[in-house]
């Protein structure tokens, strides 16, 4: 038979609804997983929902033939802006899914990535001439400028368009209405049942949102589309445009590119502006580490301009990123459920069909059956190549930060060209410190987290190349 799963004990109605403080979700999870152990149970307002903390636990769920990906409350939100583009999409059993991700599997393919490198290296390049203005004194917001590096990045090489970002105190409108979109899909997920009338204002700055984000993506669409002679741009809406499905030989239709192209900025602004904000965290806290990739960066890159085939050639930066989206996962949490109703760990515990199991990868990532008690440390020499696929091959699963199987990230190798690139050729030519040597790691969370208030300073080492 099976053991009940621990829970926290719930007030009626709302179950265990305060056990969670909704402006640091996850964090409040991590202290309930201490408290709780590797599985406990969650009542939320009369849903339940499973976290698991432990690799054991986390690799099993992680078979596609017992469990899929849960869309989430949240993600359930967003789908009324981008609907069944690929993040958001409910899988296999929405066609648009399986035909998106066939068309684009090619389109973020070594190829094609290795095509945008310098769309991305011109964008980097924006932000290191930004930083060299300001000259060694000025406070650098780390989190904001890596994400005005990740939106710029992503528009420019998915549909050739230049939000301009650092060129501009105010934020793109695009990217304003993004921002509201993105909060206000989270504040939905968590909305009292009030009469609607109470949400009225939310609810129209919400429909606008959405409007501004689709306008302007449909109205690339529209401008390529009708381009003449047409445009010769091998981007991702070039590939979407052109793509048939291989396996129905159908094409992607205008709204299935748009929510895609949205998506796209969705999901891959805050990931890698969170991977490369903390990455430069976790190498200030490491002066050793710090030391070791700058010196990689000047063997390989040496002083002028940073090239392709350089960043391939990178090893010991590619296993800071790796670390650091171990113990720092920018998306700390995935959804899936089981398919049938199941037991987990060998028969001890049950779970429902269709009930919410997230795995909290922020706490598995530091499981010392896997990393050993140095798990919480922060060790980039764990993760060089031979190493990394040594582990990850006797504990299959044990290191998840671009999610799962089929549902995985389909945008992690256009993150780590662009991040590669970015620390290369941010190393290259700056000497960083941290603005306040006393900043203590805070954690804001949204979708995804990010060190809060982290300020560092840049001091050029040469002329900027
Ligand atoms: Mn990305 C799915 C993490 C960068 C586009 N991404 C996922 C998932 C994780 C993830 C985790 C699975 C989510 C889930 O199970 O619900 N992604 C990352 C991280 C980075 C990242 C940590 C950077 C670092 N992602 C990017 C970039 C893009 C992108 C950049 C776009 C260019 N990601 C996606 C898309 C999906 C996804 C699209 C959904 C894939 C699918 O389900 O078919």
């Amino acid at each position: 038979g099976t053991e009940p799963v621990p829970q926290p004990p719930g007030l009626p109605l709302v179950g265990n609804l305060r056990d969670i403080d909704s402006a640091a979700p996850i964090q409040s999870l991590v202290r309930l997983a201490d408290q709780y152990g590797d599985i406990f149970r969650l009542n939320i307002v009369g849903n339940t929902a499973v976290f698991l903390s432990s690799y054991a636990l986390v690799n099993e769920v992680c078979d596609e033939k017992r469990f899929k990906k849960n869309v989430g409350n949240v993600l359930k939100q967003v789908r009324n802006g981008v609907h069944d583009g690929l993040f958001t999409s409910f899988g296999e059993e929405e066609p648009n899914w399986g035909k998106a991700h066939r068309i684009l599997t090619p389109a973020f393919g070594p190829l094609s990535i290795r095509n945008m490198f310098d769309d991305m290296h011109d964008i980097a390049s924006q932000l290191a001439l930004k930083w060299a203005r300001q000259g060694p004194l000025e406070p650098i917001h780390v989190t904001d400028d890596f994400t005005r590096l990740a939106l710029d990045t992503l528009a420019l090489c998915a549909m050739d368009y230049r939000f301009n970002s650092f060129y501009s105190q105010e934020m793109h409108p695009f990217i304003r209405a993004m921002g509201g979109f993105l909060v206000e899909s989270g504040n939905r997920s968590r909305r009292p049942p009030l009469p609607s009338m109470l949400y009225k204002r939310a609810d129209q700055q919400y429909a606008a949102d959405i409007a501004t984000m689709r306008a302007v993506s449909d109205g690339v669409l529209q401008a390529r589309k009708q381009q003449q002679p047409p445009s010769g741009r091998k981007d991702l809406l070039a590939a979407m445009l052109a793509g048939k499905d291989p396996r129905t030989g159908e094409t992607l239709d205008d709204d299935a590119i748009t929510n895609n192209l949205i998506t796209f900025l969705i999901a891959g602004h805050e990931t890698t502006s969170g991977m490369l904000s903390f990455a430069f965290f976790d190498l200030l806290r490491h002066p050793e580490a710090y030391q070791t990739a700058q010196q990689e960066v000047d063997a390989i890159c040496g002083t002028g301009p940073i090239t392709v085939d350089m960043v391939n050639k990178l090893k010991f930066i590619p296993a800071v990123l790796r670390e650091t989206l171990r113990v720092h996962s920018t998306i700390p949490a995935i959804g899936m459920t089981a398919l049938q109703d199941e037991t987990l760990a060998g028969g001890k515990y049950a779970v429902r069909a269709g009930e919410a199991i997230t795995l909290l990868l922020i706490k598995a990532h530091v499981d010392p059956a896997v990393w050993g008690d140095d798990a919480c440390e922060f060790r980039p020499e764990r993760m060089l190549d031979d190493n990394f696929a040594r582990i990850t091959k006797e504990h299959p699963n044990c290191w998840k930060p671009f999610g799962n199987g089929s549902r995985a990230c389909i945008g992690r190798p256009f993150a780590w060209q662009e991040a590669l690139l970015t620390m290369a050729m941010l190393l290259q030519n700056f000497n960083f410190r941290f603005n306040d040597a006393s900043y203590q790691l805070r954690i804001k969370e949204t979708l995804t987290i990010k060190p809060d208030g982290f300020f560092m300073r840049a001091q050029l080492r040469n002329g900027l190349t």
